[in-house]
């Protein structure tokens, strides 16, 4: 099938920020290729290929050290490519799986070996067939023995219904993109409130800051999602990660660069400390420790 979605940056620039030693890019994906790794029957979106040597040379020349690859949804349950992207990385790679009830210890033992360290549970209608609740505690209570831990992705409108399930977790949660913040409505609006609210409330959970392509409403460079991320890094400072998202699945209203994007870094981080934590402590502490 050929791809529905436009193409990652081919020519991004090299970011004037200077990313700390040993930053890590904490949400990123691996698409096929497809010819090796095929796309999941039920996908909602077909990508181009991106591969783990494109992620890799991405990840050397923008400045980073490390990666956190999170299973995409274009791949379904099928998590080879990105396995395949962590095991070629050696210790510079993480995971993050998407898995059903189905998986066996044996497969989560083997995932662990190459470097997985979670879980993502995906609430998106336009990206995955609803899971019921019952089948992510299952799955949240048996990869909690491992020490992994959970990575929801939402709209905001459905946060208010999900969080008595998401307190009941038993594992470090990270909600994807600030739990995805309608930012025409101001930092202070109850609908953001609630969500830094939750985080107040439950050491527990932590958030990318990620994603201002995604968020936007201005477009380039992103003025109306700083504060939002701002908010929550002087709040949270240690409970807060960052990602490139390369390749920008499913991006229908522009191409994000990514050296541009590494220039963003500094305006919702505004001091060498809270980068420190953003790029490299809290990542390796969640993921390396
Ligand atoms: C993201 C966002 C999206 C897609 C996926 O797994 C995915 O397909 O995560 C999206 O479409 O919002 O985090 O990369």
């Amino acid at each position: 099938m050929d791809a529905d979605w436009i193409v990652f940056h081919p020519n991004p620039k090299k970011p004037s920020f200077i990313l700390p030693k040993g930053a890590v890019d904490a949400h990123c994906h691996v698409f096929g290729p497809a010819d090796q790794f095929p796309f999941a029957p039920e996908r909602k979106y077909t990508p181009c290929d991106a591969g783990k040597d494109t992620l890799y040379q991405l990840r050397d020349f923008l400045g980073f050290e490390r990666n956190v690859i999170v299973q995409a949804t274009c791949h379904g349950k099928d998590n080879r490519a990105m396995v395949d992207a962590c095991r070629s990385a050696g210790d510079l790679a993480r995971g993050i799986a998407s898995v059903g009830a189905e998986v066996t210890d044996a497969e989560l033992a083997d995932m662990h070996d190459a470097g997985v360290r979670g879980v993502r549970f995906n609430f998106v209608k336009r990206l995955v067939d609803a899971t019921p609740k019952e089948v992510f505690i299952g799955i949240a209570e048996r990869i909690a023995k491992l020490g992994w831990h959970i990575v929801v992705y939402f709209e905001a409108a459905d946060l208010e219904e999900l969080v008595p399930f998401l307190e009941n977790l038993p594992t470090i949660i990270v909600v994807d993109h600030m739990g995805r913040p309608d930012v025409t409505k101001g930092v202070d609006h109850p609908d953001f409130q609630r969500f830094a609210d939750l985080m107040a409330r439950n050491d527990n959970i932590w958030t990318k800051v990620t994603c201002p392509e995604r968020l936007t409403v201005a477009g380039p460079p992103y003025d109306d999602v700083v504060p939002y991320a701002m908010h929550i890094v002087d709040r949270f400072p240690d409970r807060v990660i960052w990602g490139t998202d390369w390749p920008h699945p499913n991006m229908k209203s522009h191409m994000p660069d990514d050296g541009a994007l590494v220039d963003y870094i500094p305006r919702i981080a505004r001091t060498p400390e809270l980068q420190q934590k953003l790029l490299v402590d809290n990542p390796m502490r969640l993921y390396w420790a």
